[in-house]
């Protein structure tokens, strides 16, 4: 369980008729907890965006952290940019996220402004950014959003700006798969979530996140013209890519 969070027994008893998983008052309640038994290397990511932030944000820019739930980038990059004249905008559409990402922002001081913006991030304009944040955000827009969204990113970044994109991967190789999904489950149970809460959970978010391969998002940053992208980051069947301009 984690000590700064309550302990998510969300999918705990059992549920009659499994609903779509939605970014409610629930799930914002228990999501430090959630996110960090749920995603195996979670927070060796939160940590490492801080420190690709603090190399790639550039004075007077814009760092953008999209889908950005409770803030945990944007508080890892914040302690880490030290760039005059930068400011970081912090965007997600569920209300119930951004109310609790507000009140964890404000508990702590710094010199880098953060806005925290409820809006669509499909709606929002990327303007003069030096970074920018998919932390386990893209996954959960349709595949047409998808690109949009990155073309928009692409335009909105500054030359040498950087993509940071985290997600859960799937894998054309059937036996690669299973194994990954396997040693995913693992975790989860290492964590205490037990074989319903798994089950449960996994027909709730079935229908609303539907994971792409690294090869799609390699073609994708390939067309949209970045200049340079791979993996930096792998666990089982989740990871973290970069894409430069
Ligand atoms: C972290 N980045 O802790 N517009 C805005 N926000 C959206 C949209 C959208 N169209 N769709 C989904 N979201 C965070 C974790 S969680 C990942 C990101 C997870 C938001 C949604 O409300 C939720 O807060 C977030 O994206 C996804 O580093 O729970 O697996």
């Amino acid at each position: 369980m984690n000590p700064n969070s309550n302990p998510d027994t969300i999918f705990s008893a059992p549920i009659d008729k499994i609903g779509d998983f939605t970014f409610d008052e629930r799930v914002a309640e228990v999501f430090p907890d959630m996110i960090q038994r749920s995603i195996p290397g979670y927070s060796n990511i939160i940590s490492a965006i801080g420190m690709l932030a603090e190399r790639f944000a550039k004075p007077h820019s814009n760092v953008y952290d999209l889908g950005c739930s409770l803030g945990a980038a944007t508080l890892s990059m914040r302690r880490r940019i030290d760039q005059e004249g930068c400011q970081i905008i912090a965007v997600d559409n569920s209300s119930a996220m951004i109310e609790r990402c507000k009140l964890h922002l404000n508990a702590y001081r710094s010199t880098t402004p953060v806005s925290i913006v409820e809006a669509d991030i499909r709606d929002i304009s990327i303007e003069n950014a030096s970074v920018v944040v998919l932390n386990f955000t893209l996954q959960f827009l349709s595949p047409e959003d998808r690109y949009t969204l990155l073309e928009k990113i692409y335009g909105g970044l500054r030359p040498g700006g950087i993509l940071i994109l985290s997600e859960k991967f799937v894998f054309d190789d059937p036996s690669a798969s299973e194994l990954l999904i396997d040693l995913h489950h693992d975790f989860k149970r290492a964590n205490g979530y037990s074989e319903l809460e798994i089950s449960q959970k996994r027909s709730a978010i079935e229908n609303v996140m539907r994971p792409d391969s690294k090869q799609i998002h390699k073609e994708r940053f390939a067309k949209i013209g970045f200049s340079s992208f791979d993996v930096w980051f792998q666990c089982f069947n989740f990871g973290s890519m970069f894409a430069i301009k």
